[in-house]
């Protein structure tokens, strides 16, 4: 079976997978797109080849009685209200991330699945999916360094638009370790603290970067990760696990080993598009795949859900300077680990 799929939202990432899916993937087709941009949304469908229609809203797209499944790539503050929409149709949805701009928003679509009785919802944590963090995970669970300890991480870019301002290094940057960890550890959060140091002068005049997040989950592991947002030299994803009898770590790219010029070293990706590009692919051949047998395989509501709460946490540890309680309700039986 072939799914039909609408997209909504053509921008960066939006029109990335829909190309992704209509071309490069197997067992999706495109059919349908909408953007609040409608220009822009047709000389994509035109430019790329994948001549979709262009419907004049987002409810059109959920409406239209040949797509079967969504991905909602609008940006944030409109997720809450498309994928609402999408689970009030019962359609399948993959929604980039943040499922929702606050913690409220998200617990919203929750109640409304649990209450439809059906999962639908996937959200774009494509680290998951990630041969590097698979490994790792591999390792962990096999107990080859025995039980984790601490987590040492950076996400560094090189440098982020004038509109990339404020708490972004944590709602939009940082909310890919708050779901990797987790998940990783097979653990919650308990507690967090937000650190400022100096000032890089490579940020510009809305930005505190870099900043140090430090959580503590319920098993006790305590988690430190830089986030550097103007760092300049690449687009630098590190994760080391200490544990009991050893250190594991995050696998760098594939990047050649160079001796040249009276130096040794290997290149830096400098595009986050670039270092998680594989992952993208096995996440949503994985959405296509599930949606067919009508489950859903991949990060769910809960974890968005997870998500928003804990980075409204850390934005708050960082507006008091204090170590704040991460308070998650209990997991509800809808939403059993899936390991
Ligand atoms: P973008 O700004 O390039 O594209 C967003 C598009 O959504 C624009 O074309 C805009 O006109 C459209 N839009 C805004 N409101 C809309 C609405 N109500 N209905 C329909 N279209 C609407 O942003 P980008 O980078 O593509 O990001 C989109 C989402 O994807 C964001 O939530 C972002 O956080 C997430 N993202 C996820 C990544 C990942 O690694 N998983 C990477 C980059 C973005
Ligand atoms: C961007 O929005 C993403 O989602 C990328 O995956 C992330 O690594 C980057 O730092 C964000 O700005």
């Amino acid at each position: 079976m072939t799914l039909r799929i609408g997209i909504i939202g053509c921008g960066g990432i939006g029109q990335e997978h829909a190309r992704r899916l209509h071309f490069k993937l197997a067992g999706a087709q495109v059919v349908a797109i909408n953007d609040i941009n409608l220009a822009a949304a047709t000389q994509f469908s035109e430019m790329s080849g994948i001549q979709a229609r262009v419907l004049d809203s987002d409810q059109a797209v959920i409406d239209a009685p040949d797509v079967d499944a969504l991905v909602v790539a609008s940006w944030g503050p409109a997720h809450e209200e498309q994928v609402l929409a999408c689970i009030k149709a019962g359609k399948p949805v993959f929604c980039e991330k943040p499922l929702a701009v606050t913690a409220e928003g998200a617990r919203r679509i929750v109640d409304a699945e649990v209450q439809a009785g059906k999962k639908l919802v996937q959200v774009g944590f494509m680290r998951r999916y990630d041969a590097g963090y698979r490994a790792l995970k591999a390792t962990l669970d096999a107990g080859t360094v025995g039980d984790a300890l601490l987590v040492h991480a950076a996400h560094r870019n090189p440098a982020v638009p004038e509109m990339y301002v404020g708490d972004m290094s944590i709602t939009d940057t940082f909310i890919h370790e708050i779901d990797v960890f987790r998940w990783l550890l097979n653990d919650d959060y308990v507690s967090v603290q937000v650190i400022e140091g100096r000032k890089t002068r490579n940020a510009h005049a809305g930005l505190h970067d870099p900043i140090t997040v430090l959580l503590e989950t319920r098993q006790g592991i305590r988690i430190d990760t830089e986030i550097y947002v103007a760092c300049r030299f690449g687009y630098d994803i590190q994760c080391h696990v200490v544990g009991e009898t050893g250190v594991a770590s995050l696998p760098e790219p594939m990047s050649v080993p160079l001796r040249s010029n009276a130096r040794q070293g290997s290149g830096i990706l400098m595009d986050w598009k670039l270092r998680f590009i594989d992952s993208y692919d096995v996440e949503l051949q994985d959405w296509i795949e599930a949606t067919v047998r009508g489950e859903v395989n991949g990060p769910d509501a809960w974890d968005g859900y997870v998500a928003s709460v804990t980075a409204e946490a850390c934005i708050e540890a960082r507006r008091t300077k204090q170590i704040l309680p991460i308070a998650l309700p209990e997991r509800p039986a809808f939403y059993a680990r899936q390991g």
